[in-house]
């Protein structure tokens, strides 16, 4: 999960890259927002310089790196170890919040507490632990909902959906967002855009939602819902689907059915524009895009671009055009 590109650290200060980043995932862990920060930010600034930072002094000059951060560049230049990293990883239960967290649904103060109770392994949690519907599905598909989706497989979902969507209502239009979009190898979970030529309003969409969540699931294409309480209002569907055997991209010997996560969005075709700016992403492109609508006395949402006398929800490329920022293709839009 994440979301971000699969890119490996590189250049001269890739290893000291590396540990800050497994250093950020641990604070993550932890719950330590803040130290996260700190650490993505110093990252950022170490890929953009082209000489291997050794000393701490050199580390302190460069932006978002304090005293402690630049100590710590210089140890691992030195010692190409970083012994606060290793600490950390060797507490006890380390492993086992790291298991927890990786559950799907479960976030870390959750981890915590179940850690804090004792439990150490999925099987205590199946045991002993009192879960939700979604954290059951989350220990049960363990290892599915962790693994990426590779993108000939995203295509084939959602080309199985497509093919089912059109014996519905040939007037439905589904796109692919997320980082499928954005042209990612692999994905974690399928965003499908659903809009209709002539619609102004989720619930011009809504009866082709349930009808083709019904006949998936009959299917045995969906295999589960996952409630979600962020958006109530049933302009989405979230849930986990398989892929058939004989829509598998791959040689059928290789087959295995893995349970994906699959995403619905409703978006009237008044909103497209906006919706597809939002559902493509990436989540840091989308910040700063709705930062510079705020700059210019505008607010953009995953509905519309609005404010000062401008709204325009229809067209992706005018609200670019709008907000004065040159046209990105979908593909360009990592942050
Ligand atoms: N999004 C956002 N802010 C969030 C969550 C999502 O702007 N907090 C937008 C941008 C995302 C899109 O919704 O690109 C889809 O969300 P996903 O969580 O599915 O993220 P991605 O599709 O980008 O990545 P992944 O491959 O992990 O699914
Ligand atoms: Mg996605
Ligand atoms: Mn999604």
């Amino acid at each position: 999960r994440g979301g971000t590109r699969d890119k490996k650290a590189s250049g001269p200060n890739a290893h000291t890259i590396q540990l800050f980043e497994e250093m950020a995932e641990e604070h993550r862990l932890s719950d330590e927002h803040w130290r996260v920060q700190s650490y993505r930010k110093a990252v950022a600034t170490l890929r953009r310089q082209t000489k291997k930072i050794t000393t701490a002094k050199q580390a302190a000059a460069l932006p978002n790196i304090g005293s402690s951060l630049a100590s710590h560049i210089e140890e691992i230049a030195t010692t190409g170890r970083f012994a606060k990293l290793d600490n950390i990883r060797n507490e006890p239960s380390r492993e086992a919040l790291r298991l927890f967290c990786n559950v799907y649904g479960v976030g870390v103060p959750t981890a915590q507490r179940w850690v804090e109770l004792g439990y150490r392994t999925l099987d205590d949690l199946r045991t002993k632990a009192t879960l939700t519907t979604n954290q059951q599905l989350g220990v049960n598909h363990y290892d599915d909902l962790l693994t990426r989706i590779p993108r000939a497989e995203v295509k084939a979902l959602g080309d199985h959906v497509k093919d089912v969507a059109a014996t519905i209502d040939p007037r439905i239009e589904l796109i692919i967002g997320g980082s499928y979009r954005r042209g990612a190898e692999s994905s974690g979970d399928i965003d499908m855009i659903v809009t209709k030529d002539g619609s102004s309003s989720t619930q011009d969409l809504s009866a082709f939602l349930d009808n083709i969540v019904e006949t998936l699931t009959k299917q045995g294409f969906l295999t589960a819902a996952v409630a979600s309480h962020r958006h109530a209002g049933g302009n989405k569907w979230h849930g986990c689907c398989v892929l058939p055997k004989a829509a598998f991209p791959g040689p059928k010997e290789s087959y295995r059915p893995i349970w994906r996560r699959i995403d619905f969005l409703l978006v009237p075709q008044t909103e497209i524009g906006a919706a597809l700016i939002y559902f493509t992403g990436n989540d840091l492109f989308n910040r700063s895009m709705r930062l510079l609508a705020r700059k210019k006395g505008m607010r953009l949402n995953h509905r519309a671009l609005s404010g000062a006398g401008v709204y325009e929800g229809r067209d992706e490329k005018k609200i670019f055009e709008i907000l004065g920022v040159q046209w990105r293709e979908p593909h360009e839009r990592w942050c």
